[in-house]
């Protein structure tokens, strides 16, 4: 017999389907243009009935939103464009009433330039211990004219700035972001007193921004290609501060997800050591193409690395920083990469909504914890922003050469026939909808049985509804080439055919749910994934 799923349990997390919503995007309450957490509270009942376990927010503090609120100026204060500490504190409550769980982001890298200690540290010029809190040098070169070092940029360009009195200060983002001092012991203490303000609130959890970057080399040695270890990625220091934030999630039940890009497994898994980060984003699967026997290693890689430490996976097929998933599909590259995002892709829409349904599938039955980012359970496509209203720092620094992130990040449509989609605001949102989007409004999908939507909705009920889903162990079936075929608990079977030609499916009692009609011999046609439910129990 295997475990019930853990959703309503001190274990939630470890199967839990977590739907990611960027607020400034999602709704908007007060009709100004900007997403908000009014708009959120409204649309509770929403995440409801679509059957999400947790809802991770993006920042909502106080930022210039230079980076879309990955420059916190007080983590202690919610943005005025998204409401006040208040709403937040009733949104977590209004949830927690409907059996939503709250995660908040945290960005523990960096502030904002506006943030008290920042602006603490340029007035106190060189020397004083305001500095200290960050990383000041004085240049290189006879004037000092030169950066302190070569760090690459993780947005491109620079990653130092001089400031009026000559010294330099880092910033591995924008220079409205620079980077704290980790080896600073204010710095770290500061740090878990905003851990306790936000589990005191009521949040189940916390995401960690860049959580394999904030300790840095102390020496700020010049990068060296191929020399480890890297001057400020997956430093060991980072082990101990995570311990530390453990202790303090701990006491209240708390939970994180890290988010760390590293492509060594062995290193990945010491965050999820026990006593560190419960969960970490699996980034080799969302940047993993559309092929079957890469899937399947990815898939077989993403396990085995997490077994030995007892951490649950985790499965996302995109978020606010990359390619929409039914478009990344539907290209001829169907990784992801940020080094290879450009203009002008051809884009195929059916083909990638197609796969994306399959993968929709592949992914909720897979053992562990899936992400879904808002948008994606209506199959909104990467929207083409015209130049001049591209806000996210990425394409300026890139010279213009990166489209930028925020082709993921444009408002929802909710109502096909009302002004700028029911989005809800009184005059064109912060960016713009493209013009075809009333067929993915809300209220389209929610009445056409075939939709993405109504395949999310189905296919998080019966994840709910059924035992085999969820943490518990997991068995590749013989398949022909180019066909996944995996076994779960109480005789649940996945099917996903990426060859081009019909697979034929294993015998099964019914078919529990699938991302597109069999053909007429009762086969699975290419790029269409189909949960069975199969006799005896494997
Ligand atoms: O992303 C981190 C991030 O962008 C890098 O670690 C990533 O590896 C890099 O872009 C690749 O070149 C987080 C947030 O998700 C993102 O939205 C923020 O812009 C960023 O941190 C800065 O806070």
């Amino acid at each position: 017999m295997a475990a019930p799923n853990s959703h309503r349990t001190d274990d939630w997390w470890r199967d839990a389907v977590i739907y990611q919503v960027y607020p400034r995007s999602f709704a908007d309450g007060d009709g100004d243009g900007t997403g908000d957490l009014a708009g959120v509270r409204a649309r509770l009942p929403y995440l409801a009935e679509l059957g999400v376990d947790a809802v991770w927010f993006t920042p909502w503090y106080l930022s210039p939103l230079v980076d879309g609120g990955y420059d916190v100026a007080d983590y202690r204060t919610i943005d005025p464009a998204f409401g006040t500490l208040a709403e937040a504190e009733k949104l977590i409550a209004e949830a927690r009433e409907l059996g939503i769980r709250v995660i908040v982001d945290i960005v523990p890298n960096h502030v904002s330039d506006q943030h008290a200690w920042f602006r603490a540290a340029l007035a106190a010029g060189p020397g004083s211990p305001e500095r200290e809190r960050f990383h000041f040098r004085p240049g290189r070169g006879e004037h000092g004219e030169l950066p302190p070092n070569d760090w690459p940029s993780q947005f491109s360009g620079a990653t130092w700035t001089r400031v009026e009195d000559g010294e330099w200060y880092l910033h591995l983002f924008t220079p409205e972001q620079p980077d704290l001092n980790w080896a600073h012991p204010e710095v770290r203490r500061e740090h878990e007193d905003v851990l306790r303000f936000w589990f005191e609130r009521g949040v189940a959890g916390v995401r960690i921004d860049s959580a394999a970057l904030l300790a840095k080399d102390p020496a700020l040695a010049d990068f060296v290609e191929g020399v480890d270890p890297h001057p400020y990625i997956d430093q060991d220091e980072l082990h101990d501060i995570y311990r530390s934030w453990r202790a303090i999630a701990d006491t209240y039940q708390g939970v994180f997800v890290g988010e760390v890009w590293l492509p060594d497994s062995e290193r990945f898994a010491r965050y999820l050591r026990p006593d560190e980060l419960h969960t970490a984003f699996n980034f080799s699967f969302l940047s993993c193409p559309w092929e079957a026997d890469r899937l399947r290693r990815t898939i077989d890689d993403t396990l085995a690395e997490h077994a030995p430490v007892g951490a649950p996976a985790t499965w996302v097929l995109c978020n606010h920083d990359v390619t929409r998933t039914v478009t990344r599909y539907g290209r001829a590259d169907t990784g992801f990469d940020f080094a290879t995002k450009a203009f002008g892709t051809p884009t195929d829409l059916r083909l990638g909504t197609r796969r994306a349904r399959a993968a929709a599938l592949l992914t909720l039955v897979l053992p562990g914890s899936v992400y879904v980012y808002q948008g994606e359970e209506l199959g909104l496509p990467e929207a083409e922003i015209p130049l001049d209203r591209i806000e996210d720092p990425m394409h300026a620094r890139s010279e213009g050469v990166d489209p930028g992130r925020d082709g993921c990040r444009v408002p929802l449509p909710w109502a096909a026939e009302a002004p700028w989609y029911g989005f809800g605001s009184e005059s064109e949102p912060w960016l713009p909808q493209p013009r075809d989007w009333a067929r993915y409004a809300v209220d389209r999908q929610r009445t056409d049985p075939e939709s993405m939507l109504a395949l999310y909705r189905t296919a998080l009920a019966l994840r709910r509804a059924e035992p085999g889903f969820g943490d518990g162990p997991m068995t590749w079936l013989p398949a022909e080439e180019g066909v996944l075929a995996l076994a779960r608990p109480e005789g649940l079977v996945c099917v996903v055919n990426l060859a081009p030609w019909p697979a034929t499916l294993p015998p099964y009692d019914r078919i529990l749910l699938a991302s597109g009609p069999l053909d007429a011999e009762g086969r699975l046609p290419q790029d269409t994934a189909v949960w069975l439910r199969v006799g005896g129990v494997l």
